[in-house]
């Protein structure tokens, strides 16, 4: 069994699938901390975690046609100034349960809590990528290519890539980081080091790092060209050639209830029930607004909102929400809705038939939670 030598988890998780583990908190405890305690931030792994010696661990990084140097990690910390970031990740395929109950979609049967947020401390890729040989003007470069050290007789290793207007921006805070919440990153979350790409979907953040390349193209692997694409709405079954589509990058405004749960029976007060949840928006967009309704769509009410304060285009956390809306008492059926608004002015489709896909990502459709309440 390659996954004997897991981690041992807190037993706070709504587990997805066992092995590989794919694991969130369950929505109400999700929202507690601005901050996600390490023991919470929900867990995707597509492989069996690796077990990484940290005495012979070496990050090898090749930039082009130059020789590849090595580093280890007591070079990574001493060599590079250490930033901390605090960022969101999120999982392209949160919430795609709500996809899969509209029409069946291929994947792990995420809820609405595969995103979390931390502060992550470490080394600016940039600056790695300069030291290793990297100039600005390298007309080579075009892609920066992440090896995982996790693997499976099965399945080819985690590769992913990003594009070096990301990678190389100094504005753009993407970090080889070794610190989660000022402490050692976690095995489950890429121990020793991992790289954190702030606005884009959690698969460009790659753990257990082993090798960064830097490419004229993007990687061929399997998880950067089979693996999270989106799809048109109604492709010919069987037909869709992932290859033809654009990989994910920034995540859509999304927004989601975590309080009150689905099927709670709630207890008004003075006509009024509270409700909670988050905002997060991809590309640095901070959230202007999250409205919500209790009364089918008829009236929406703006919700108070607590975000971190982050400068323009590089806002990458999420934003907690909460607000009291009237509802009517002893009715069977309430349904709290919510939808925000991001700092491009970017709104969330009400419907999920117009953005439906194979794989189920990218579910940002307005929240629908039914509850009833009493009197
Ligand atoms: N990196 C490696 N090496 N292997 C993986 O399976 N999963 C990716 C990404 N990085 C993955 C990986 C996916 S799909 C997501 S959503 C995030 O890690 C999840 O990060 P977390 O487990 O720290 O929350
Ligand atoms: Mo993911």
């Amino acid at each position: 069994d390659p996954y004997e030598k897991e981690p041992a988890r807190a037993p706070v998780f709504r587990v997805n699938s066992l092995k590989p583990f794919d694991g969130e908190p369950l929505p109400h405890s999700l929202i507690k901390n601005f901050v996600t305690p390490n023991s919470h931030f929900y867990i995707r792994n597509h492989l069996p975690v690796p077990e990484i010696n940290i005495d012979t661990y070496k990050l090898e990084i090749k930039i082009a046609s130059k020789p590849a140097i090595v580093l280890s990690m007591e070079e990574l910390r001493s060599k590079f100034k250490k930033h901390t970031v605090m960022a969101t990740l999120q999982c392209a395929g949160n919430r795609r349960a709500e996809m899969s109950e509209h029409k069946n979609v291929s994947g792990s049967i995420s809820g609405v809590a595969s995103i979390s947020n931390a502060t992550w401390g470490g080394a600016r890729l940039r600056d790695v990528l300069l030291y290793a040989g990297y100039t600005e003007d390298d007309a080579e470069v075009k892609h920066i290519h992440f090896e995982g050290l996790d693997n499976d007789i099965a399945k080819e290793p985690y590769i992913v890539s990003i594009p070096i207007e990301k990678a190389a921006n100094p504005l753009g805070d993407v970090l080889l980081v070794y610190e989660m919440n000022g402490k050692e990153l976690p095995r489950d979350h890429g121990y020793p080091l991992r790289v954190i790409v702030p606005g884009v979907i959690g698969a460009r953040s790659v753990k257990w790092l082993g090798r960064i390349l830097a490419d004229s193209d993007e990687t061929l692997s399997f998880w950067q060209t089979k693996d999270y694409k989106s799809s048109p709405p109604t492709p010919h079954t069987g037909c869709f050639d992932f290859r033809d589509a654009p990989p994910i990058y920034e995540s859509p405004v999304n927004s989601v209830v975590c309080e009150p749960e689905p099927g709670e029976v709630l207890q008004p007060v003075d006509g009024e029930i509270s409700v909670r949840g988050y905002a997060f928006s991809g590309g640095g967009n901070s959230i202007l607004r999250v409205d919500v309704s209790a009364d089918g769509g008829k009236t929406w009410h703006s919700a108070d909102l607590h975000a971190q304060e982050q400068t323009p285009y590089r806002t990458w956390t999420w934003t907690l929400w909460e607000i009291k809306v009237p509802v009517l008492e002893n009715s069977d059926k309430v349904e709290i809705m919510c939808k925000a608004i991001d700092s491009f002015h970017n709104v969330q489709p009400d419907s999920i038939s117009g953005i439906w896909n194979l794989r189920g990502f990218l579910n940002n459709t307005w929240h629908r939670v039914n509850v009833s309440t009493t009197s």
